[in-house]
């Protein structure tokens, strides 16, 4: 790893302090990841990417800020179209959220009842412990969760924020108000970047990031197979870095993966033992390093097939009409899309994610479903009755689960979603 501490702290972050997570980031990583027998040798990229996440990436970024004046904007939400800031020059890029590390910080500034996906990025924010946030030029926010509208009024103390007002219902006016509120995105964006989104830009950029998502969806459909060439765990690193890494060169990152996957689908290599369980997962997202579920399915006798997630299917299954001939079109595809495909529990009725989690649990033809909640998360919670209702219907077995980032109820969720696993038998 090349030594960034000099790069930390002309971006003004408190470096002794986040030593401490590069300390113990390598040993979690190690444990969850470099211990599997048999992975993909294209798994080597994505390693590497993460062994250095706070490194390479960030040191690229601000190349491209200090040599083309390219803007960086940072996002907490799958629903905000990455498209309009790539088309106007910039890039867009999440932002750290998914480590326990991060929680005492956010608790500073928020109620110890709010999610801790909210805590660890406001945390990250004020702490001055990651680069990402000390790069951005602009944060975009959205009025998703009652949580995260409060906390966008905190962070915006000290930084400058734009917010994207999603509905919440999915009505022909809700698309109409999107539409809206994608095009003064635009205005926002091209102000940011001093750039203008054409139609030949957005056009690109439609297609560029449907790519990335092709080839996230080339993979997830090897998890289909009977003899799985490549553990959840690592498919779920990769739908992490997607988050992160420019997504041309992690759409070829991924090609590759696959190419090597169809060798192994040809040669019916599987790194499950014959009779593994095959598990869906479904909830709130989990956000890089929180690899804690997957290496706890994974090493009580299951295989994690697929998530309906934002840290999965949610964040690629559904492409982006590529038809549209001018900006008008192409921002009515970008609202369908956008606010048409995810199924985020934010609206109400949501029972297109019900029936997501149904078709997925036959496509991937999972054995049983484990509902996650991040503690706190409202809304996932609540809607957790429905999910649990419907799988009963289907006959599906499934269980809910309520966790955090930390690893106290690690031995807890060993004995339940071992018993589960068990069950399935
Ligand atoms: S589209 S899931 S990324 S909002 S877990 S912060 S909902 S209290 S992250 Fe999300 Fe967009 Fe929806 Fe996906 Fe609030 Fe719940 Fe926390 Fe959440």
């Amino acid at each position: 790893m090349t030594d960034n501490h000099l790069m930390w702290e002309n971006l003004g972050m408190d470096v002794k302090t986040h030593d401490i997570l590069c300390e113990v980031l390598p040993q979690a990583f190690g444990d969850v990841y470099l211990t599997q027998e048999n992975r993909p040798n294209g798994m080597d990229y994505f390693n590497m990417v993460v062994g250095d996440i706070h490194g390479i990436r960030p040191a690229e970024l601000i190349k491209l800020q200090e040599e083309e004046g390219k803007k960086v904007v940072g996002t907490f939400c799958i629903h905000v179209p990455d498209e309009v800031v790539f088309a106007a020059g910039g890039i867009s890029t999440g932002l750290c959220s998914g480590s326990q590390f991060w929680v005492p910080g956010g608790e500073k500034v928020l109620p110890t009842a709010t999610c801790p996906l909210i805590k660890a990025s406001l945390g990250a924010h004020f702490d001055k412990t990651c680069p990402f946030f000390r790069i951005c030029d602009l944060f975009v926010g959205e009025t998703t969760c009652d949580g995260k509208k409060k906390a966008w009024e905190i962070l915006s103390e000290d930084t400058e924020m734009y917010i994207m007002d999603i509905p919440q219902m999915k009505r022909p006016q809700d698309f109409k108000k999107w539409e809206e509120e994608i095009r003064n995105y635009i205005g926002k964006i091209e102000e940011i970047t001093g750039n203008k989104v054409t139609e030949e830009s957005l056009k690109d950029s439609i297609v560029m990031l449907n790519n990335k998502r092709k080839a996230l969806q080339r993979l997830n459909n090897f998890r289909k197979l009977d003899n799985i060439p490549i553990s959840g765990r690592d498919v779920l690193l990769i739908h992490q870095i997607a988050f992160y890494d420019d997504p041309t060169r992690f759409t070829e990152m991924v090609n590759k993966l696959c190419d090597e996957l169809e060798k192994r689908k040809e040669e019916k290599v599987s790194v499950f033992e014959k009779g593994t369980k095959r598990i869906l997962l479904t909830g709130t997202p989990l956000s890089i390093p929180n690899w804690k579920l997957h290496q706890i399915i994974e090493n009580s006798g299951g295989a994690v097939v697929c998530e309906e997630m934002c840290t999965g299917i949610r964040y690629c299954e559904a492409l982006v009409d590529e038809s549209g001939e001018n900006i008008d079109e192409m921002v009515e595809n970008l609202a369908e899309r956008y606010l048409g495909h995810i199924n985020c529990a934010c609206f109400t009725p949501n029972k297109s994610r019900i029936d997501d989690i149904i078709r997925l649990a036959k496509e991937y033809k999972a054995d049983g479903v484990i509902d996650v909640n991040l503690k706190f998360c409202n809304i996932y919670d609540t809607e957790g009755y429905f999910v649990e209702k419907a799988m009963a219907e289907e006959g599906i077995p499934c269980i809910g689960i309520e966790t955090d980032y930390t690893d106290e109820d690690a031995e807890q969720l060993k004995t339940r979603i071992g018993a589960f696993i068990e069950m399935l038998n």
